[in-house]
């Protein structure tokens, strides 16, 4: 069987009792920590929280990948739970920032508003990038409208993908970028002067190395350490989300998103008029291929225009709109994976119903063979034709208790492969229904009793993706 498909409902079960934790439905313990994970999308989020926790979290490409949502995993840390959530990044070519903000707000909204508090932030930024990258830019200007702190001591920013070996020259570079990363405050500039810690995260992205560890549970510890001192402040974007119930357009983060989708609604809108009139010009005594490379070119621009009008549609819900929109898409996913789960029920029991049919004409064949001999006997007694005779005199043919032909033998071979191949897929269609029945009975519910304030139906899309897969698999093979 499969393992992904084998623990889907531990997988499930597991990450519904971590998000519950997070948003609150299960009390946390005092001593218990929640650190956002924050950075672009390729900063390394994943890796590092893997190196912490040990866990595989599967990457961005791994079957369950949950990039497009949040993800939490957790560790022991000296006796204490810490939880580590794992986010999907601003200006990603994926998504749209409104998209990665209502779900960050969802979960993060939830969570206060059932008591859990985010022990601290970390920051991960690639060294590697050009000082100007657009998208770091992006997402420090995200993470200060999100917070909105007067102290950023609960934030650890550090700096990831230093190269294994460097010349002078390269080294000198990196270190003016980093210099200039903490310095300004068009990076962490002002954050750091109001407390945040910037480290250097020594990892290579392979797995095996202590060093990469190390440097990822010192960074952690940091945050621990600090956490333990004062409590940390409440976001500025669950404050406006749960106390001042505005609509996620009217939190400040959300405002920063709503200038960029008014000033391209607009851009695109005149862009589309200008296009319109040309189109008009090229009716009227243009080439037909230029007209079709502008209607192209208007299809593309229309397709936009529906986005950023979702977008707006978006900016005016509220928290409890985001929860609703949240929980119809876990109970939607759920459904899918009851469903993808049933077509691999109904997969490994074709397949053992084949077997099945197979080995039975094999049977059929070998008690046909067997009874040749019988039935040549059989036919000797009963005054066989002196040709008969003869041929059985140069070439005896076998009896049962004879060895066997070579024909039998073979048939003997395919048949005891068959018998076992029988049992495995015997095997894996009972394990399938046992899968799909402790689905229905029990994962789906508390899956769902884990999403039950609404949110966490993004962090299910890989399991599906693993349940799907799970389909192009098979240990009968
Ligand atoms: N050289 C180097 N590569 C890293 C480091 N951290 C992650 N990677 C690699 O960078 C890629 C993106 O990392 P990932 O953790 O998926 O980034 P995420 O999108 O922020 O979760 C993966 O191929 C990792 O193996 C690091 O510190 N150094
Ligand atoms: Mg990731």
């Amino acid at each position: 069987m499969n393992p992904d498909i084998e623990s889907v409902n531990e997988r499930l079960e597991d990450q519904a009792r971590r998000l519950s934790a997070l948003i609150g439905a299960t009390k946390p313990r005092a001593t218990d920590r929640f650190f956002l994970v924050l950075g672009r999308t390729g900063s390394g989020k994943s890796t590092f929280i893997s190196r912490c926790t040990g866990k595989d979290t599967n990457i961005s490409h791994g079957l369950f990948s949950c990039t497009d949502s949040i993800d939490v995993f957790d560790m022991k840390w000296e006796g204490r739970r810490i939880y580590l959530i794992d986010t999907p990044g601003f200006n990603d070519t994926n998504r749209s920032d409104i998209d990665t903000l209502s779900v960050l707000a969802t979960y993060l909204g939830a969570s206060y508003s059932n008591g859990v508090r985010i022990s601290g932030l970390l920051m991960l930024h690639p060294i590697s990038d050009n000082r100007v990258s657009g998208t770091n830019l992006r997402n420090i200007e995200m993470i200060e409208a999100m917070c909105g702190f007067d102290k950023y001591d609960h934030l650890a920013i550090a700096t990831t993908m230093w190269p294994e070996h460097s010349t002078k020259q390269e080294r000198a570079t990196l270190n003016g970028r980093e210099a200039e990363l903490s310095g300004s405050d068009k990076f962490y500039g002002s954050m750091i002067f109001k407390g945040a810690v910037m480290f250097r995260h020594h990892g290579t992205g392979r797995k095996g190395h202590d060093n990469e560890v190390s440097s990822a549970r010192r960074i952690l510890a940091h945050l621990i350490s600090r956490s333990d001192r004062r409590v940390p402040g409440v976001l500025q974007l669950q404050k406006e989300l749960i106390d001042e119930q505005k609509t996620i357009g009217e939190t400040s983060a959300g405002t920063v998103i709503a200038a960029d989708v008014y000033r391209h609604h607009q851009a695109r809108e005149s862009e589309l008029k200008q296009l319109e009139e040309r189109i008009r010009e090229h009716i009227f005594g243009g080439s037909s291929s230029r007209l079709a490379e502008l209607s192209d070119i208007k299809a593309m621009l229309q397709q936009d225009m529906k986005k950023l009008e979702e977008s707006k549609e978006t900016l005016k819900q509220s928290m409890s709109d985001l929860g609703e929109k949240e929980f119809q898409k876990a109970k939607q996913k759920m459904d899918e994976i009851e469903g993808h789960l049933m077509e691999q029920v109904n997969v490994k029991e074709e397949d053992l119903k084949d077997m099945e049919d197979s080995l039975h004409h094999i049977n059929n064949d070998r008690s046909m063979v067997l009874a040749l001999p019988k039935a040549r006997e059989a036919g000797d007694s009963s005054g066989s034709n002196g040709r008969n005779q003869a041929s059985r005199q140069r070439t005896p043919s076998p009896t049962p208790s004879a060895t066997p032909s070579t024909f039998e033998r073979h048939l003997l071979s395919q048949n005891e492969e068959l018998m076992r191949l029988v049992r495995i897929a015997r095997r894996d269609a009972s394990e399938m229904r046992r899968i799909y029945a402790a689905f229905k009975g029990k994962t789906r519910d508390q899956a769902l009793n884990g999403t039950v304030n609404g949110v966490a139906a993004g962090a299910m899309s890989g399991i599906i993706a693993a349940v799907a897969a799970g389909g192009l698999l098979c240990s009968v093979m």
